[in-house]
């Protein structure tokens, strides 16, 4: 044991009136739930690079943490990686989540960052012998260094490209190494700041290539986790290519990736995209590329992305209804890519943030499930496009224009529009949450 979370209990389900700070009053991971335990539905992940890695800065501040674990060398990667799973252990998470620069110090060429990163992977697999954590994802970090900073698979220079796909490389082994459930590309960089010196066909070419070879890779190594894409409309870079579902959606196809990759939707990046978290995920499920979920919240004001815990559970509950309606998580789960504020100091804050969100989401699956046991929506839905289930409208689909316009005149066709009954439908909603 290290000295860190010395005195802070296992947090274990204590029911809604619980007066105890260290007690799920939702979350209860063996409660049943549409026929299903809630740990099986949300397959919380805990992001090591929040709450770990991060040392608590701002555009205008740095360092506010002062973790025992800061530092370059492999000893503190090794005590970060024994916290790391000490807090994995207190709140009982499933799954985690990392990305190659969270886990272990950065060499001075690419061979000892390689050599880094096995050993660490080895120290992970050791650890979790003796754990019940899964890994949920892992992920290549192409944003942080300078080397990055016009793009990794979209950088005009080719060192920069194959930096990159020996980088993923290496985090795909050790993904697969660790058993992943996915593996994740997130492209904060795979965008421009100007379109005085950017090509952007050329770059959108090369992220094909480079997608193409980790679908090949992955096959070649024969991972069977999902390989998931997340979409960002910007920050860092002006303007990212995977800037939402459907952009992502249309570049897959182009590529001939779609039945390949699929798609780990965040909440506060749909927001940035001037999407609900509720809408992408929804698309994503109807295009068949739904994957998985980083969840937290922006701070509405800001207009940042600010990956703040979720604490409205309401919200989340229209999120949680479209993942079950389209039958829950296959490969994907529920990881809290959310970080503490900065001036959340303590190492309670970091386990205390993690029971309330994990509590805000049990508590809107149960509402999410509730709405869904009751029908009521799903009938008004299917009412709504009853017309459609007549012969003669699916005859109709198969028909074109000069036909239908025969018969518009023919039956003298004069539509009644009818009422989208949304506030009834959301007063009923609100019956659930
Ligand atoms: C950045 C972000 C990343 C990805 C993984 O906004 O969400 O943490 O989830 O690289
Ligand atoms: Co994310």
């Amino acid at each position: 044991m290290t000295e860190f979370f010395r005195d802070i209990p296992k947090v274990t389900y204590q029911g809604a009136s619980s007066p105890n700070e260290f007690a799920f009053r939702h979350y209860n991971p063996d409660e049943v739930v549409m026929g299903k335990r809630m740990e099986d539905h949300l397959r919380f992940a805990v992001a090591y690079w929040h709450s770990f890695a991060w040392p608590g800065g701002d555009p205008f501040g740095g360092q506010t943490f002062d973790r025992p674990w800061f530092g370059d060398t492999m000893d503190l990667a090794r005590l970060k990686a024994d916290v790391a799973f000490e807090m994995f252990d207190i709140l009982g998470a499933p799954f985690f989540c990392f990305h190659d620069a969270d886990a272990r110090p950065e060499g001075a060429n690419f061979a000892e960052s390689q050599r880094n990163l096995e050993e660490i992977t080895d120290y992970f697999a050791a650890k979790m012998e003796g754990s019940k954590t899964r890994l949920l994802w892992g992920t290549a970090n192409m944003f942080s260094h300078r080397r990055w900073m016009s793009g990794a698979s979209t950088n005009p220079d080719p060192e920069v490209f194959a930096y990159a796909a020996a980088t993923v490389k290496g985090c795909m082994d050790a993904t697969h190494r660790l058993g992943g459930a996915n593996y994740v590309l997130w492209g904060g960089r795979e965008g421009y700041e100007t379109l005085l010196n950017t090509d952007l066909g050329q770059e959108a070419d090369h992220m094909g290539r480079f997608l193409s070879m980790v679908v090949d890779y992955k096959h070649k190594i024969g991972f069977d986790g999902a390989i998931l894409i997340e979409p960002k409309p910007q920050e860092p870079s002006k303007h990212q290519y995977d800037y939402d579902v459907a952009t992502v959606y249309g570049f897959l196809c182009r590529y001939g990736l779609e039945k390949e990759v699929k798609v780990n939707i965040e909440q506060g990046h749909a927001i940035l995209a001037g999407h609900s978290f509720e809408h992408e995920i929804a698309l994503a499920t109807s295009l068949g590329i739904f994957g998985s979920i980083d969840m937290n919240r922006n701070d509405y004001q800001s207009g940042w992305d600010t990956d703040q815990f979720p604490n409205n559970h309401a919200e989340k509950a229209l999120a949680f209804y479209e993942i079950l309606r389209a039958g829950g998580y296959t490969t994907g789960g529920t990881n809290f890519d959310a970080k503490i504020r900065r001036q959340s100091l303590d190492p309670e804050d970091l386990i205390l943030a993690h029971v309330g969100g994990m509590d805000t989401c049990a508590r809107a699956l149960k509402a999410a499930a509730a709405c869904l046991e009751d029908g009521g929506l799903e009938a008004a839905r299917k009412e709504r496009y009853a017309g459609w289930e007549t012969p003669q409208a699916q005859a109709m689909l198969q028909s074109d224009l000069a036909a239908i316009s025969a018969d518009v005149l023919a039956r003298d066709v004069n539509p009644e529009p009818r009422s989208g009954r949304q506030e009834r439908l959301e007063n009923l909603w609100n019956r659930f949450v």
